[in-house]
């Protein structure tokens, strides 16, 4: 009886032994876990390039913007069961046309408060379906500066398709504060930020101003792979754009795709690619930039609704103070390894404005103007310049 006791009495020290063990192991790796992403964030913060300060941008217009901005983004698990519950929206839209009518090119849109007459249901920008739950809230994100007119055509054409598509939305505008040479990937960095504070949504399209799609079914629905929506331009006939990069490192990929005009991403893969570059400025490169970015993280561009996804660009001429940058070949050449410090996680802008249109949400954001340095060193002429020769300064 005894000898019984004493191996009960055994056997529960074991076992209490063993919880301890197993919780001792569980508590290390937990803390080493946590260890190693604080190292990783002040890597990446207090990274010697950030310190050499050839990344960061001018930023005596916007003193008080804060480093990193990445942190006020909240990071949502994505509920899917929107997807199969039994009051989803249907799998195909029932009211989907087809091919749709585009504007002539003199065509004159119709004024904002007609377009928002023709969508009572549309409200501050945002509209989803009532009879069914929408299977995706999509953050239409659009980086804006002086296009009034092609805004004008673009909300006119794209409310009704995305209403047709059942989807949850909400259309914003991301401008551009003054008249400074252009920014486009930063701009919509700052957008990603300021449009998560706004509301949680499960994907981004970031969408020129100036593309249309031409047939509604097209779907603007979100996946967790990024994708390329304008996969068709009538500027490039319509036929899939790729080229080979005038200057590629070994780990880059073979041939780039065109990756601009309207892509959609999902918040966990554009916050995986730390966003786009902050150092593009004026035009060119920063989608090519992007592209490098997802192909090296293993992603592919796809493109499930096949033709469907034929865009039209509005026709116009490049605004002066966009100038092609004479420095973007360099800069996609560095992209890939440039990543984990360019991007959302050092990005610095200033909100100067935000406002609700009956059509859309504006936020306005000062996002500084291009650092001295790094502007004289991308002025050179690098197009003769082989690829071997094209070193950073920090190099
Ligand atoms: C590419 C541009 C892209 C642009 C497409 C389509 C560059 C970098 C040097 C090759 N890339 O040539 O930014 O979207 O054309 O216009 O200029």
């Amino acid at each position: 009886m005894l000898r019984f006791h004493r191996l009960v009495t055994m056997r529960r020290e074991g076992s209490i032994l063993a919880v301890i063990v197993m919780n001792v192991v569980f508590m290390s790796m937990l803390f080493t876990r946590i260890e190693q992403e604080r190292s990783l964030k002040n890597e990446i913060t207090q990274n010697k390039y950030v310190e050499g300060n050839y990344l960061l941008d001018d930023f005596n217009e916007a003193s008080d913007a804060s480093i990193p901005l990445v942190d006020h983004v909240k990071i949502v698990e994505r509920n899917w069961t929107r997807r199969t519950s039994p009051q989803s929206c249907p799998l195909f839209p029932p009211g989907l046309k087809g091919k749709l009518d585009l504007p002539g090119n003199d065509s004159i849109p119709p004024s904002l408060d007609n377009i928002a007459g023709y969508h009572p249901d549309v409200k501050l920008g945002s509209y989803k379906p009532i009879h069914c739950l929408a299977r995706y809230k999509v953050a239409i994100v659009i980086p804006y500066r002086d296009r009034a007119e092609h805004l004008q055509v673009l909300l006119n054409h794209l409310h009704p398709v995305l209403k047709r598509q059942q989807l949850d939305y909400t259309i914003y505008t991301i401008s551009f504060a003054g008249n400074g040479t252009f920014n486009k990937a930063k701009l919509i960095n700052a957008g990603f930020v300021e449009v998560n504070k706004d509301r949680q949504y499960d994907c981004f399209v970031f969408h020129d101003v100036d593309v249309l799609v031409e047939n509604d079914h097209c779907l603007y629905w979100c996946s967790e792979e990024p994708r390329q929506l304008s996969y068709y331009l009538d500027k490039f006939d319509y036929k899939p754009l790729e080229y080979k990069y005038p200057c590629r490192s070994e780990s880059a990929p073979e041939r780039t795709k065109l990756f601009g005009g309207a892509v959609m991403f999902s918040q966990k893969v554009f916050i995986e690619v730390n966003g786009m570059s902050n150092l593009y400025w004026g035009w060119g490169g920063e989608d090519d930039d992007l592209y490098w970015r997802i192909w090296s993280k293993g992603y592919d561009i796809n493109n499930p609704y096949g033709e469907n996804c034929r865009f039209s660009m509005i026709k116009h001429q490049r605004e002066g103070y966009n100038r092609a940058n004479p420095g973007r070949i360099p800069l996609v050449y560095h992209s890939i390894g440039r990543m984990p410090y360019d991007g959302l996680s050092n990005l610095r802008y200033k909100k100067l404005g935000f406002q609700r249109y009956p059509l859309y949400v504006n936020i306005t954001v000062g996002v500084g103007k291009q650092h001295k340095k790094m502007h004289d060193f991308l002025s050179s002429d690098f197009n003769s310049t082989k690829c071997e020769k094209v070193k950073m300064p920090w190099e």
